[in-house]
């Protein structure tokens, strides 16, 4: 069961971690350079020991496929995992004239008041998104993330690649290439001005050997409790997604992780999570109508047979 490489990876930070500070002031246990593997025909590897919300991963994916880097589209969709670091450019730009919402991620964890406060500004702050045009333009956009850097990255003579649309052509036509790469990763772009979040996903490659597609992340900093079930979820999806438009089977994804991080107000929840048992593996169900990766809406995407163990809430380290 394929699920045990995760819940391995919970286990050996706990036991071998050690103890770092971080950017967000919240405090992890940490390794460095981890790899896990997922054979995805046994399964599509959304976790059964809690209950990972696969619509969400689905609209982010398509959201970073369609060159969106705006979170309007994912408001649109009822998904707010990118609200806080569009929310944090606005509230720390001259613009903004609310009460004071520096370090807003930290002090509504700790302070009741402050959350209920917190919690009205980003109210508004997404009503706003989706309501006012020039408004999104300048603030919901999170700049030179997945979105912009997988579909039109641009070059310091000013042309633009397709780097998903590349790959996916040297998949079909040179399917032995050694050279099968998508990096979200620029130098250059590595400042808060050019991107809301440097990217954690840096760089993915895919392989192809007896007609099965295989696919490698490098993720240079993992979040294991919130953001790597979505990660494992989202690179699998892709890769299901790519073989079926390139007409081959799918193989293994490999997930190598940089830093490898437990959050330290994620312990409880962990566990919680490891005193479950693991339920078999769902399947996943792709409309077979769709044919071009680029064509994909939501609910073309769906599992079968998922019966997870319940949710389990976390806060997100901002
Ligand atoms: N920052 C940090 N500290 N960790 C992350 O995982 C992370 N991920 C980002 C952006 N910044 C990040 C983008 N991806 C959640 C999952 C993935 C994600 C952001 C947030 C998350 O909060 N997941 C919840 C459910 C959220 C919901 O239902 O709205 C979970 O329990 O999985
Ligand atoms: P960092 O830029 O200081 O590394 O902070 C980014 C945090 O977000 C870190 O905890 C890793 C986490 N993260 C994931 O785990 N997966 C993701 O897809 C994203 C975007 C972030």
């Amino acid at each position: 069961h394929s699920e045990h490489s995760y819940l391995n990876l919970l286990k050996d930070v706990l036991n071998n971690g050690v103890k770092k500070e971080d950017r967000t002031g919240t405090g992890t246990i940490s390794v460095f350079g981890y790899q896990m593997r997922f054979n995805l025909n046994e399964g599509f590897p959304l976790l059964t020991t809690k209950r990972v919300p696969l619509k969400l991963i689905t609209s982010e994916l398509i959201w970073f496929i369609n060159g969106d880097t705006n979170i309007r589209y994912l408001l649109q969709h009822n998904n707010n995992i990118w609200n806080e670091w569009a929310f944090k450019k606005w509230v720390e730009s001259p613009d903004y004239a609310g009460p004071d919402m520096t370090n807003f991620g930290l002090r509504s964890q700790q302070d009741e008041a402050f959350n209920l406060l917190y919690l009205e500004q980003e109210a508004i702050f997404k009503k706003r998104i989706l309501e006012d045009d020039d408004f999104a333009k300048e603030f919901g956009d999170l700049g030179n993330v997945y979105g912009k850097q997988w579909r039109r990255w641009q070059t310091s003579q000013g042309e633009i690649i397709d780097q998903l649309k590349n790959v996916i052509e040297q998949i079909k036509t040179n399917p032995d290439s050694r050279r099968l790469l998508v990096t979200a990763w620029s130098p250059e772009d590595v400042t808060p001005q050019r991107s809301a979040l440097p990217p954690c996903h840096t760089l993915f490659q895919f392989y192809v050997a007896d007609n099965k597609l295989s696919c490698q992340l490098y993720q240079r900093s993992g979040d294991i409790f919130l953001g790597i079930p979505f990660n494992i979820a989202s690179y699998s999806l892709l890769t299901h997604m790519i073989a079926k438009e390139c007409g081959l089977g799918v193989g293994d994804f490999v997930h190598t992780i940089g830093d490898a991080h437990i959050y330290l107000n994620h312990l409880e929840q962990i566990e919680m999570q490891l005193s479950r048992e693991v339920r078999p593996l769902p399947r996943l169900k792709i409309n077979p109508d769709v044919q071009s990766i680029f064509d994909y809406k939501v609910e073309d995407i769906g599992v079968e047979d998922y019966a997870p163990q319940p949710a389990i809430k976390a806060p997100v380290a901002v």
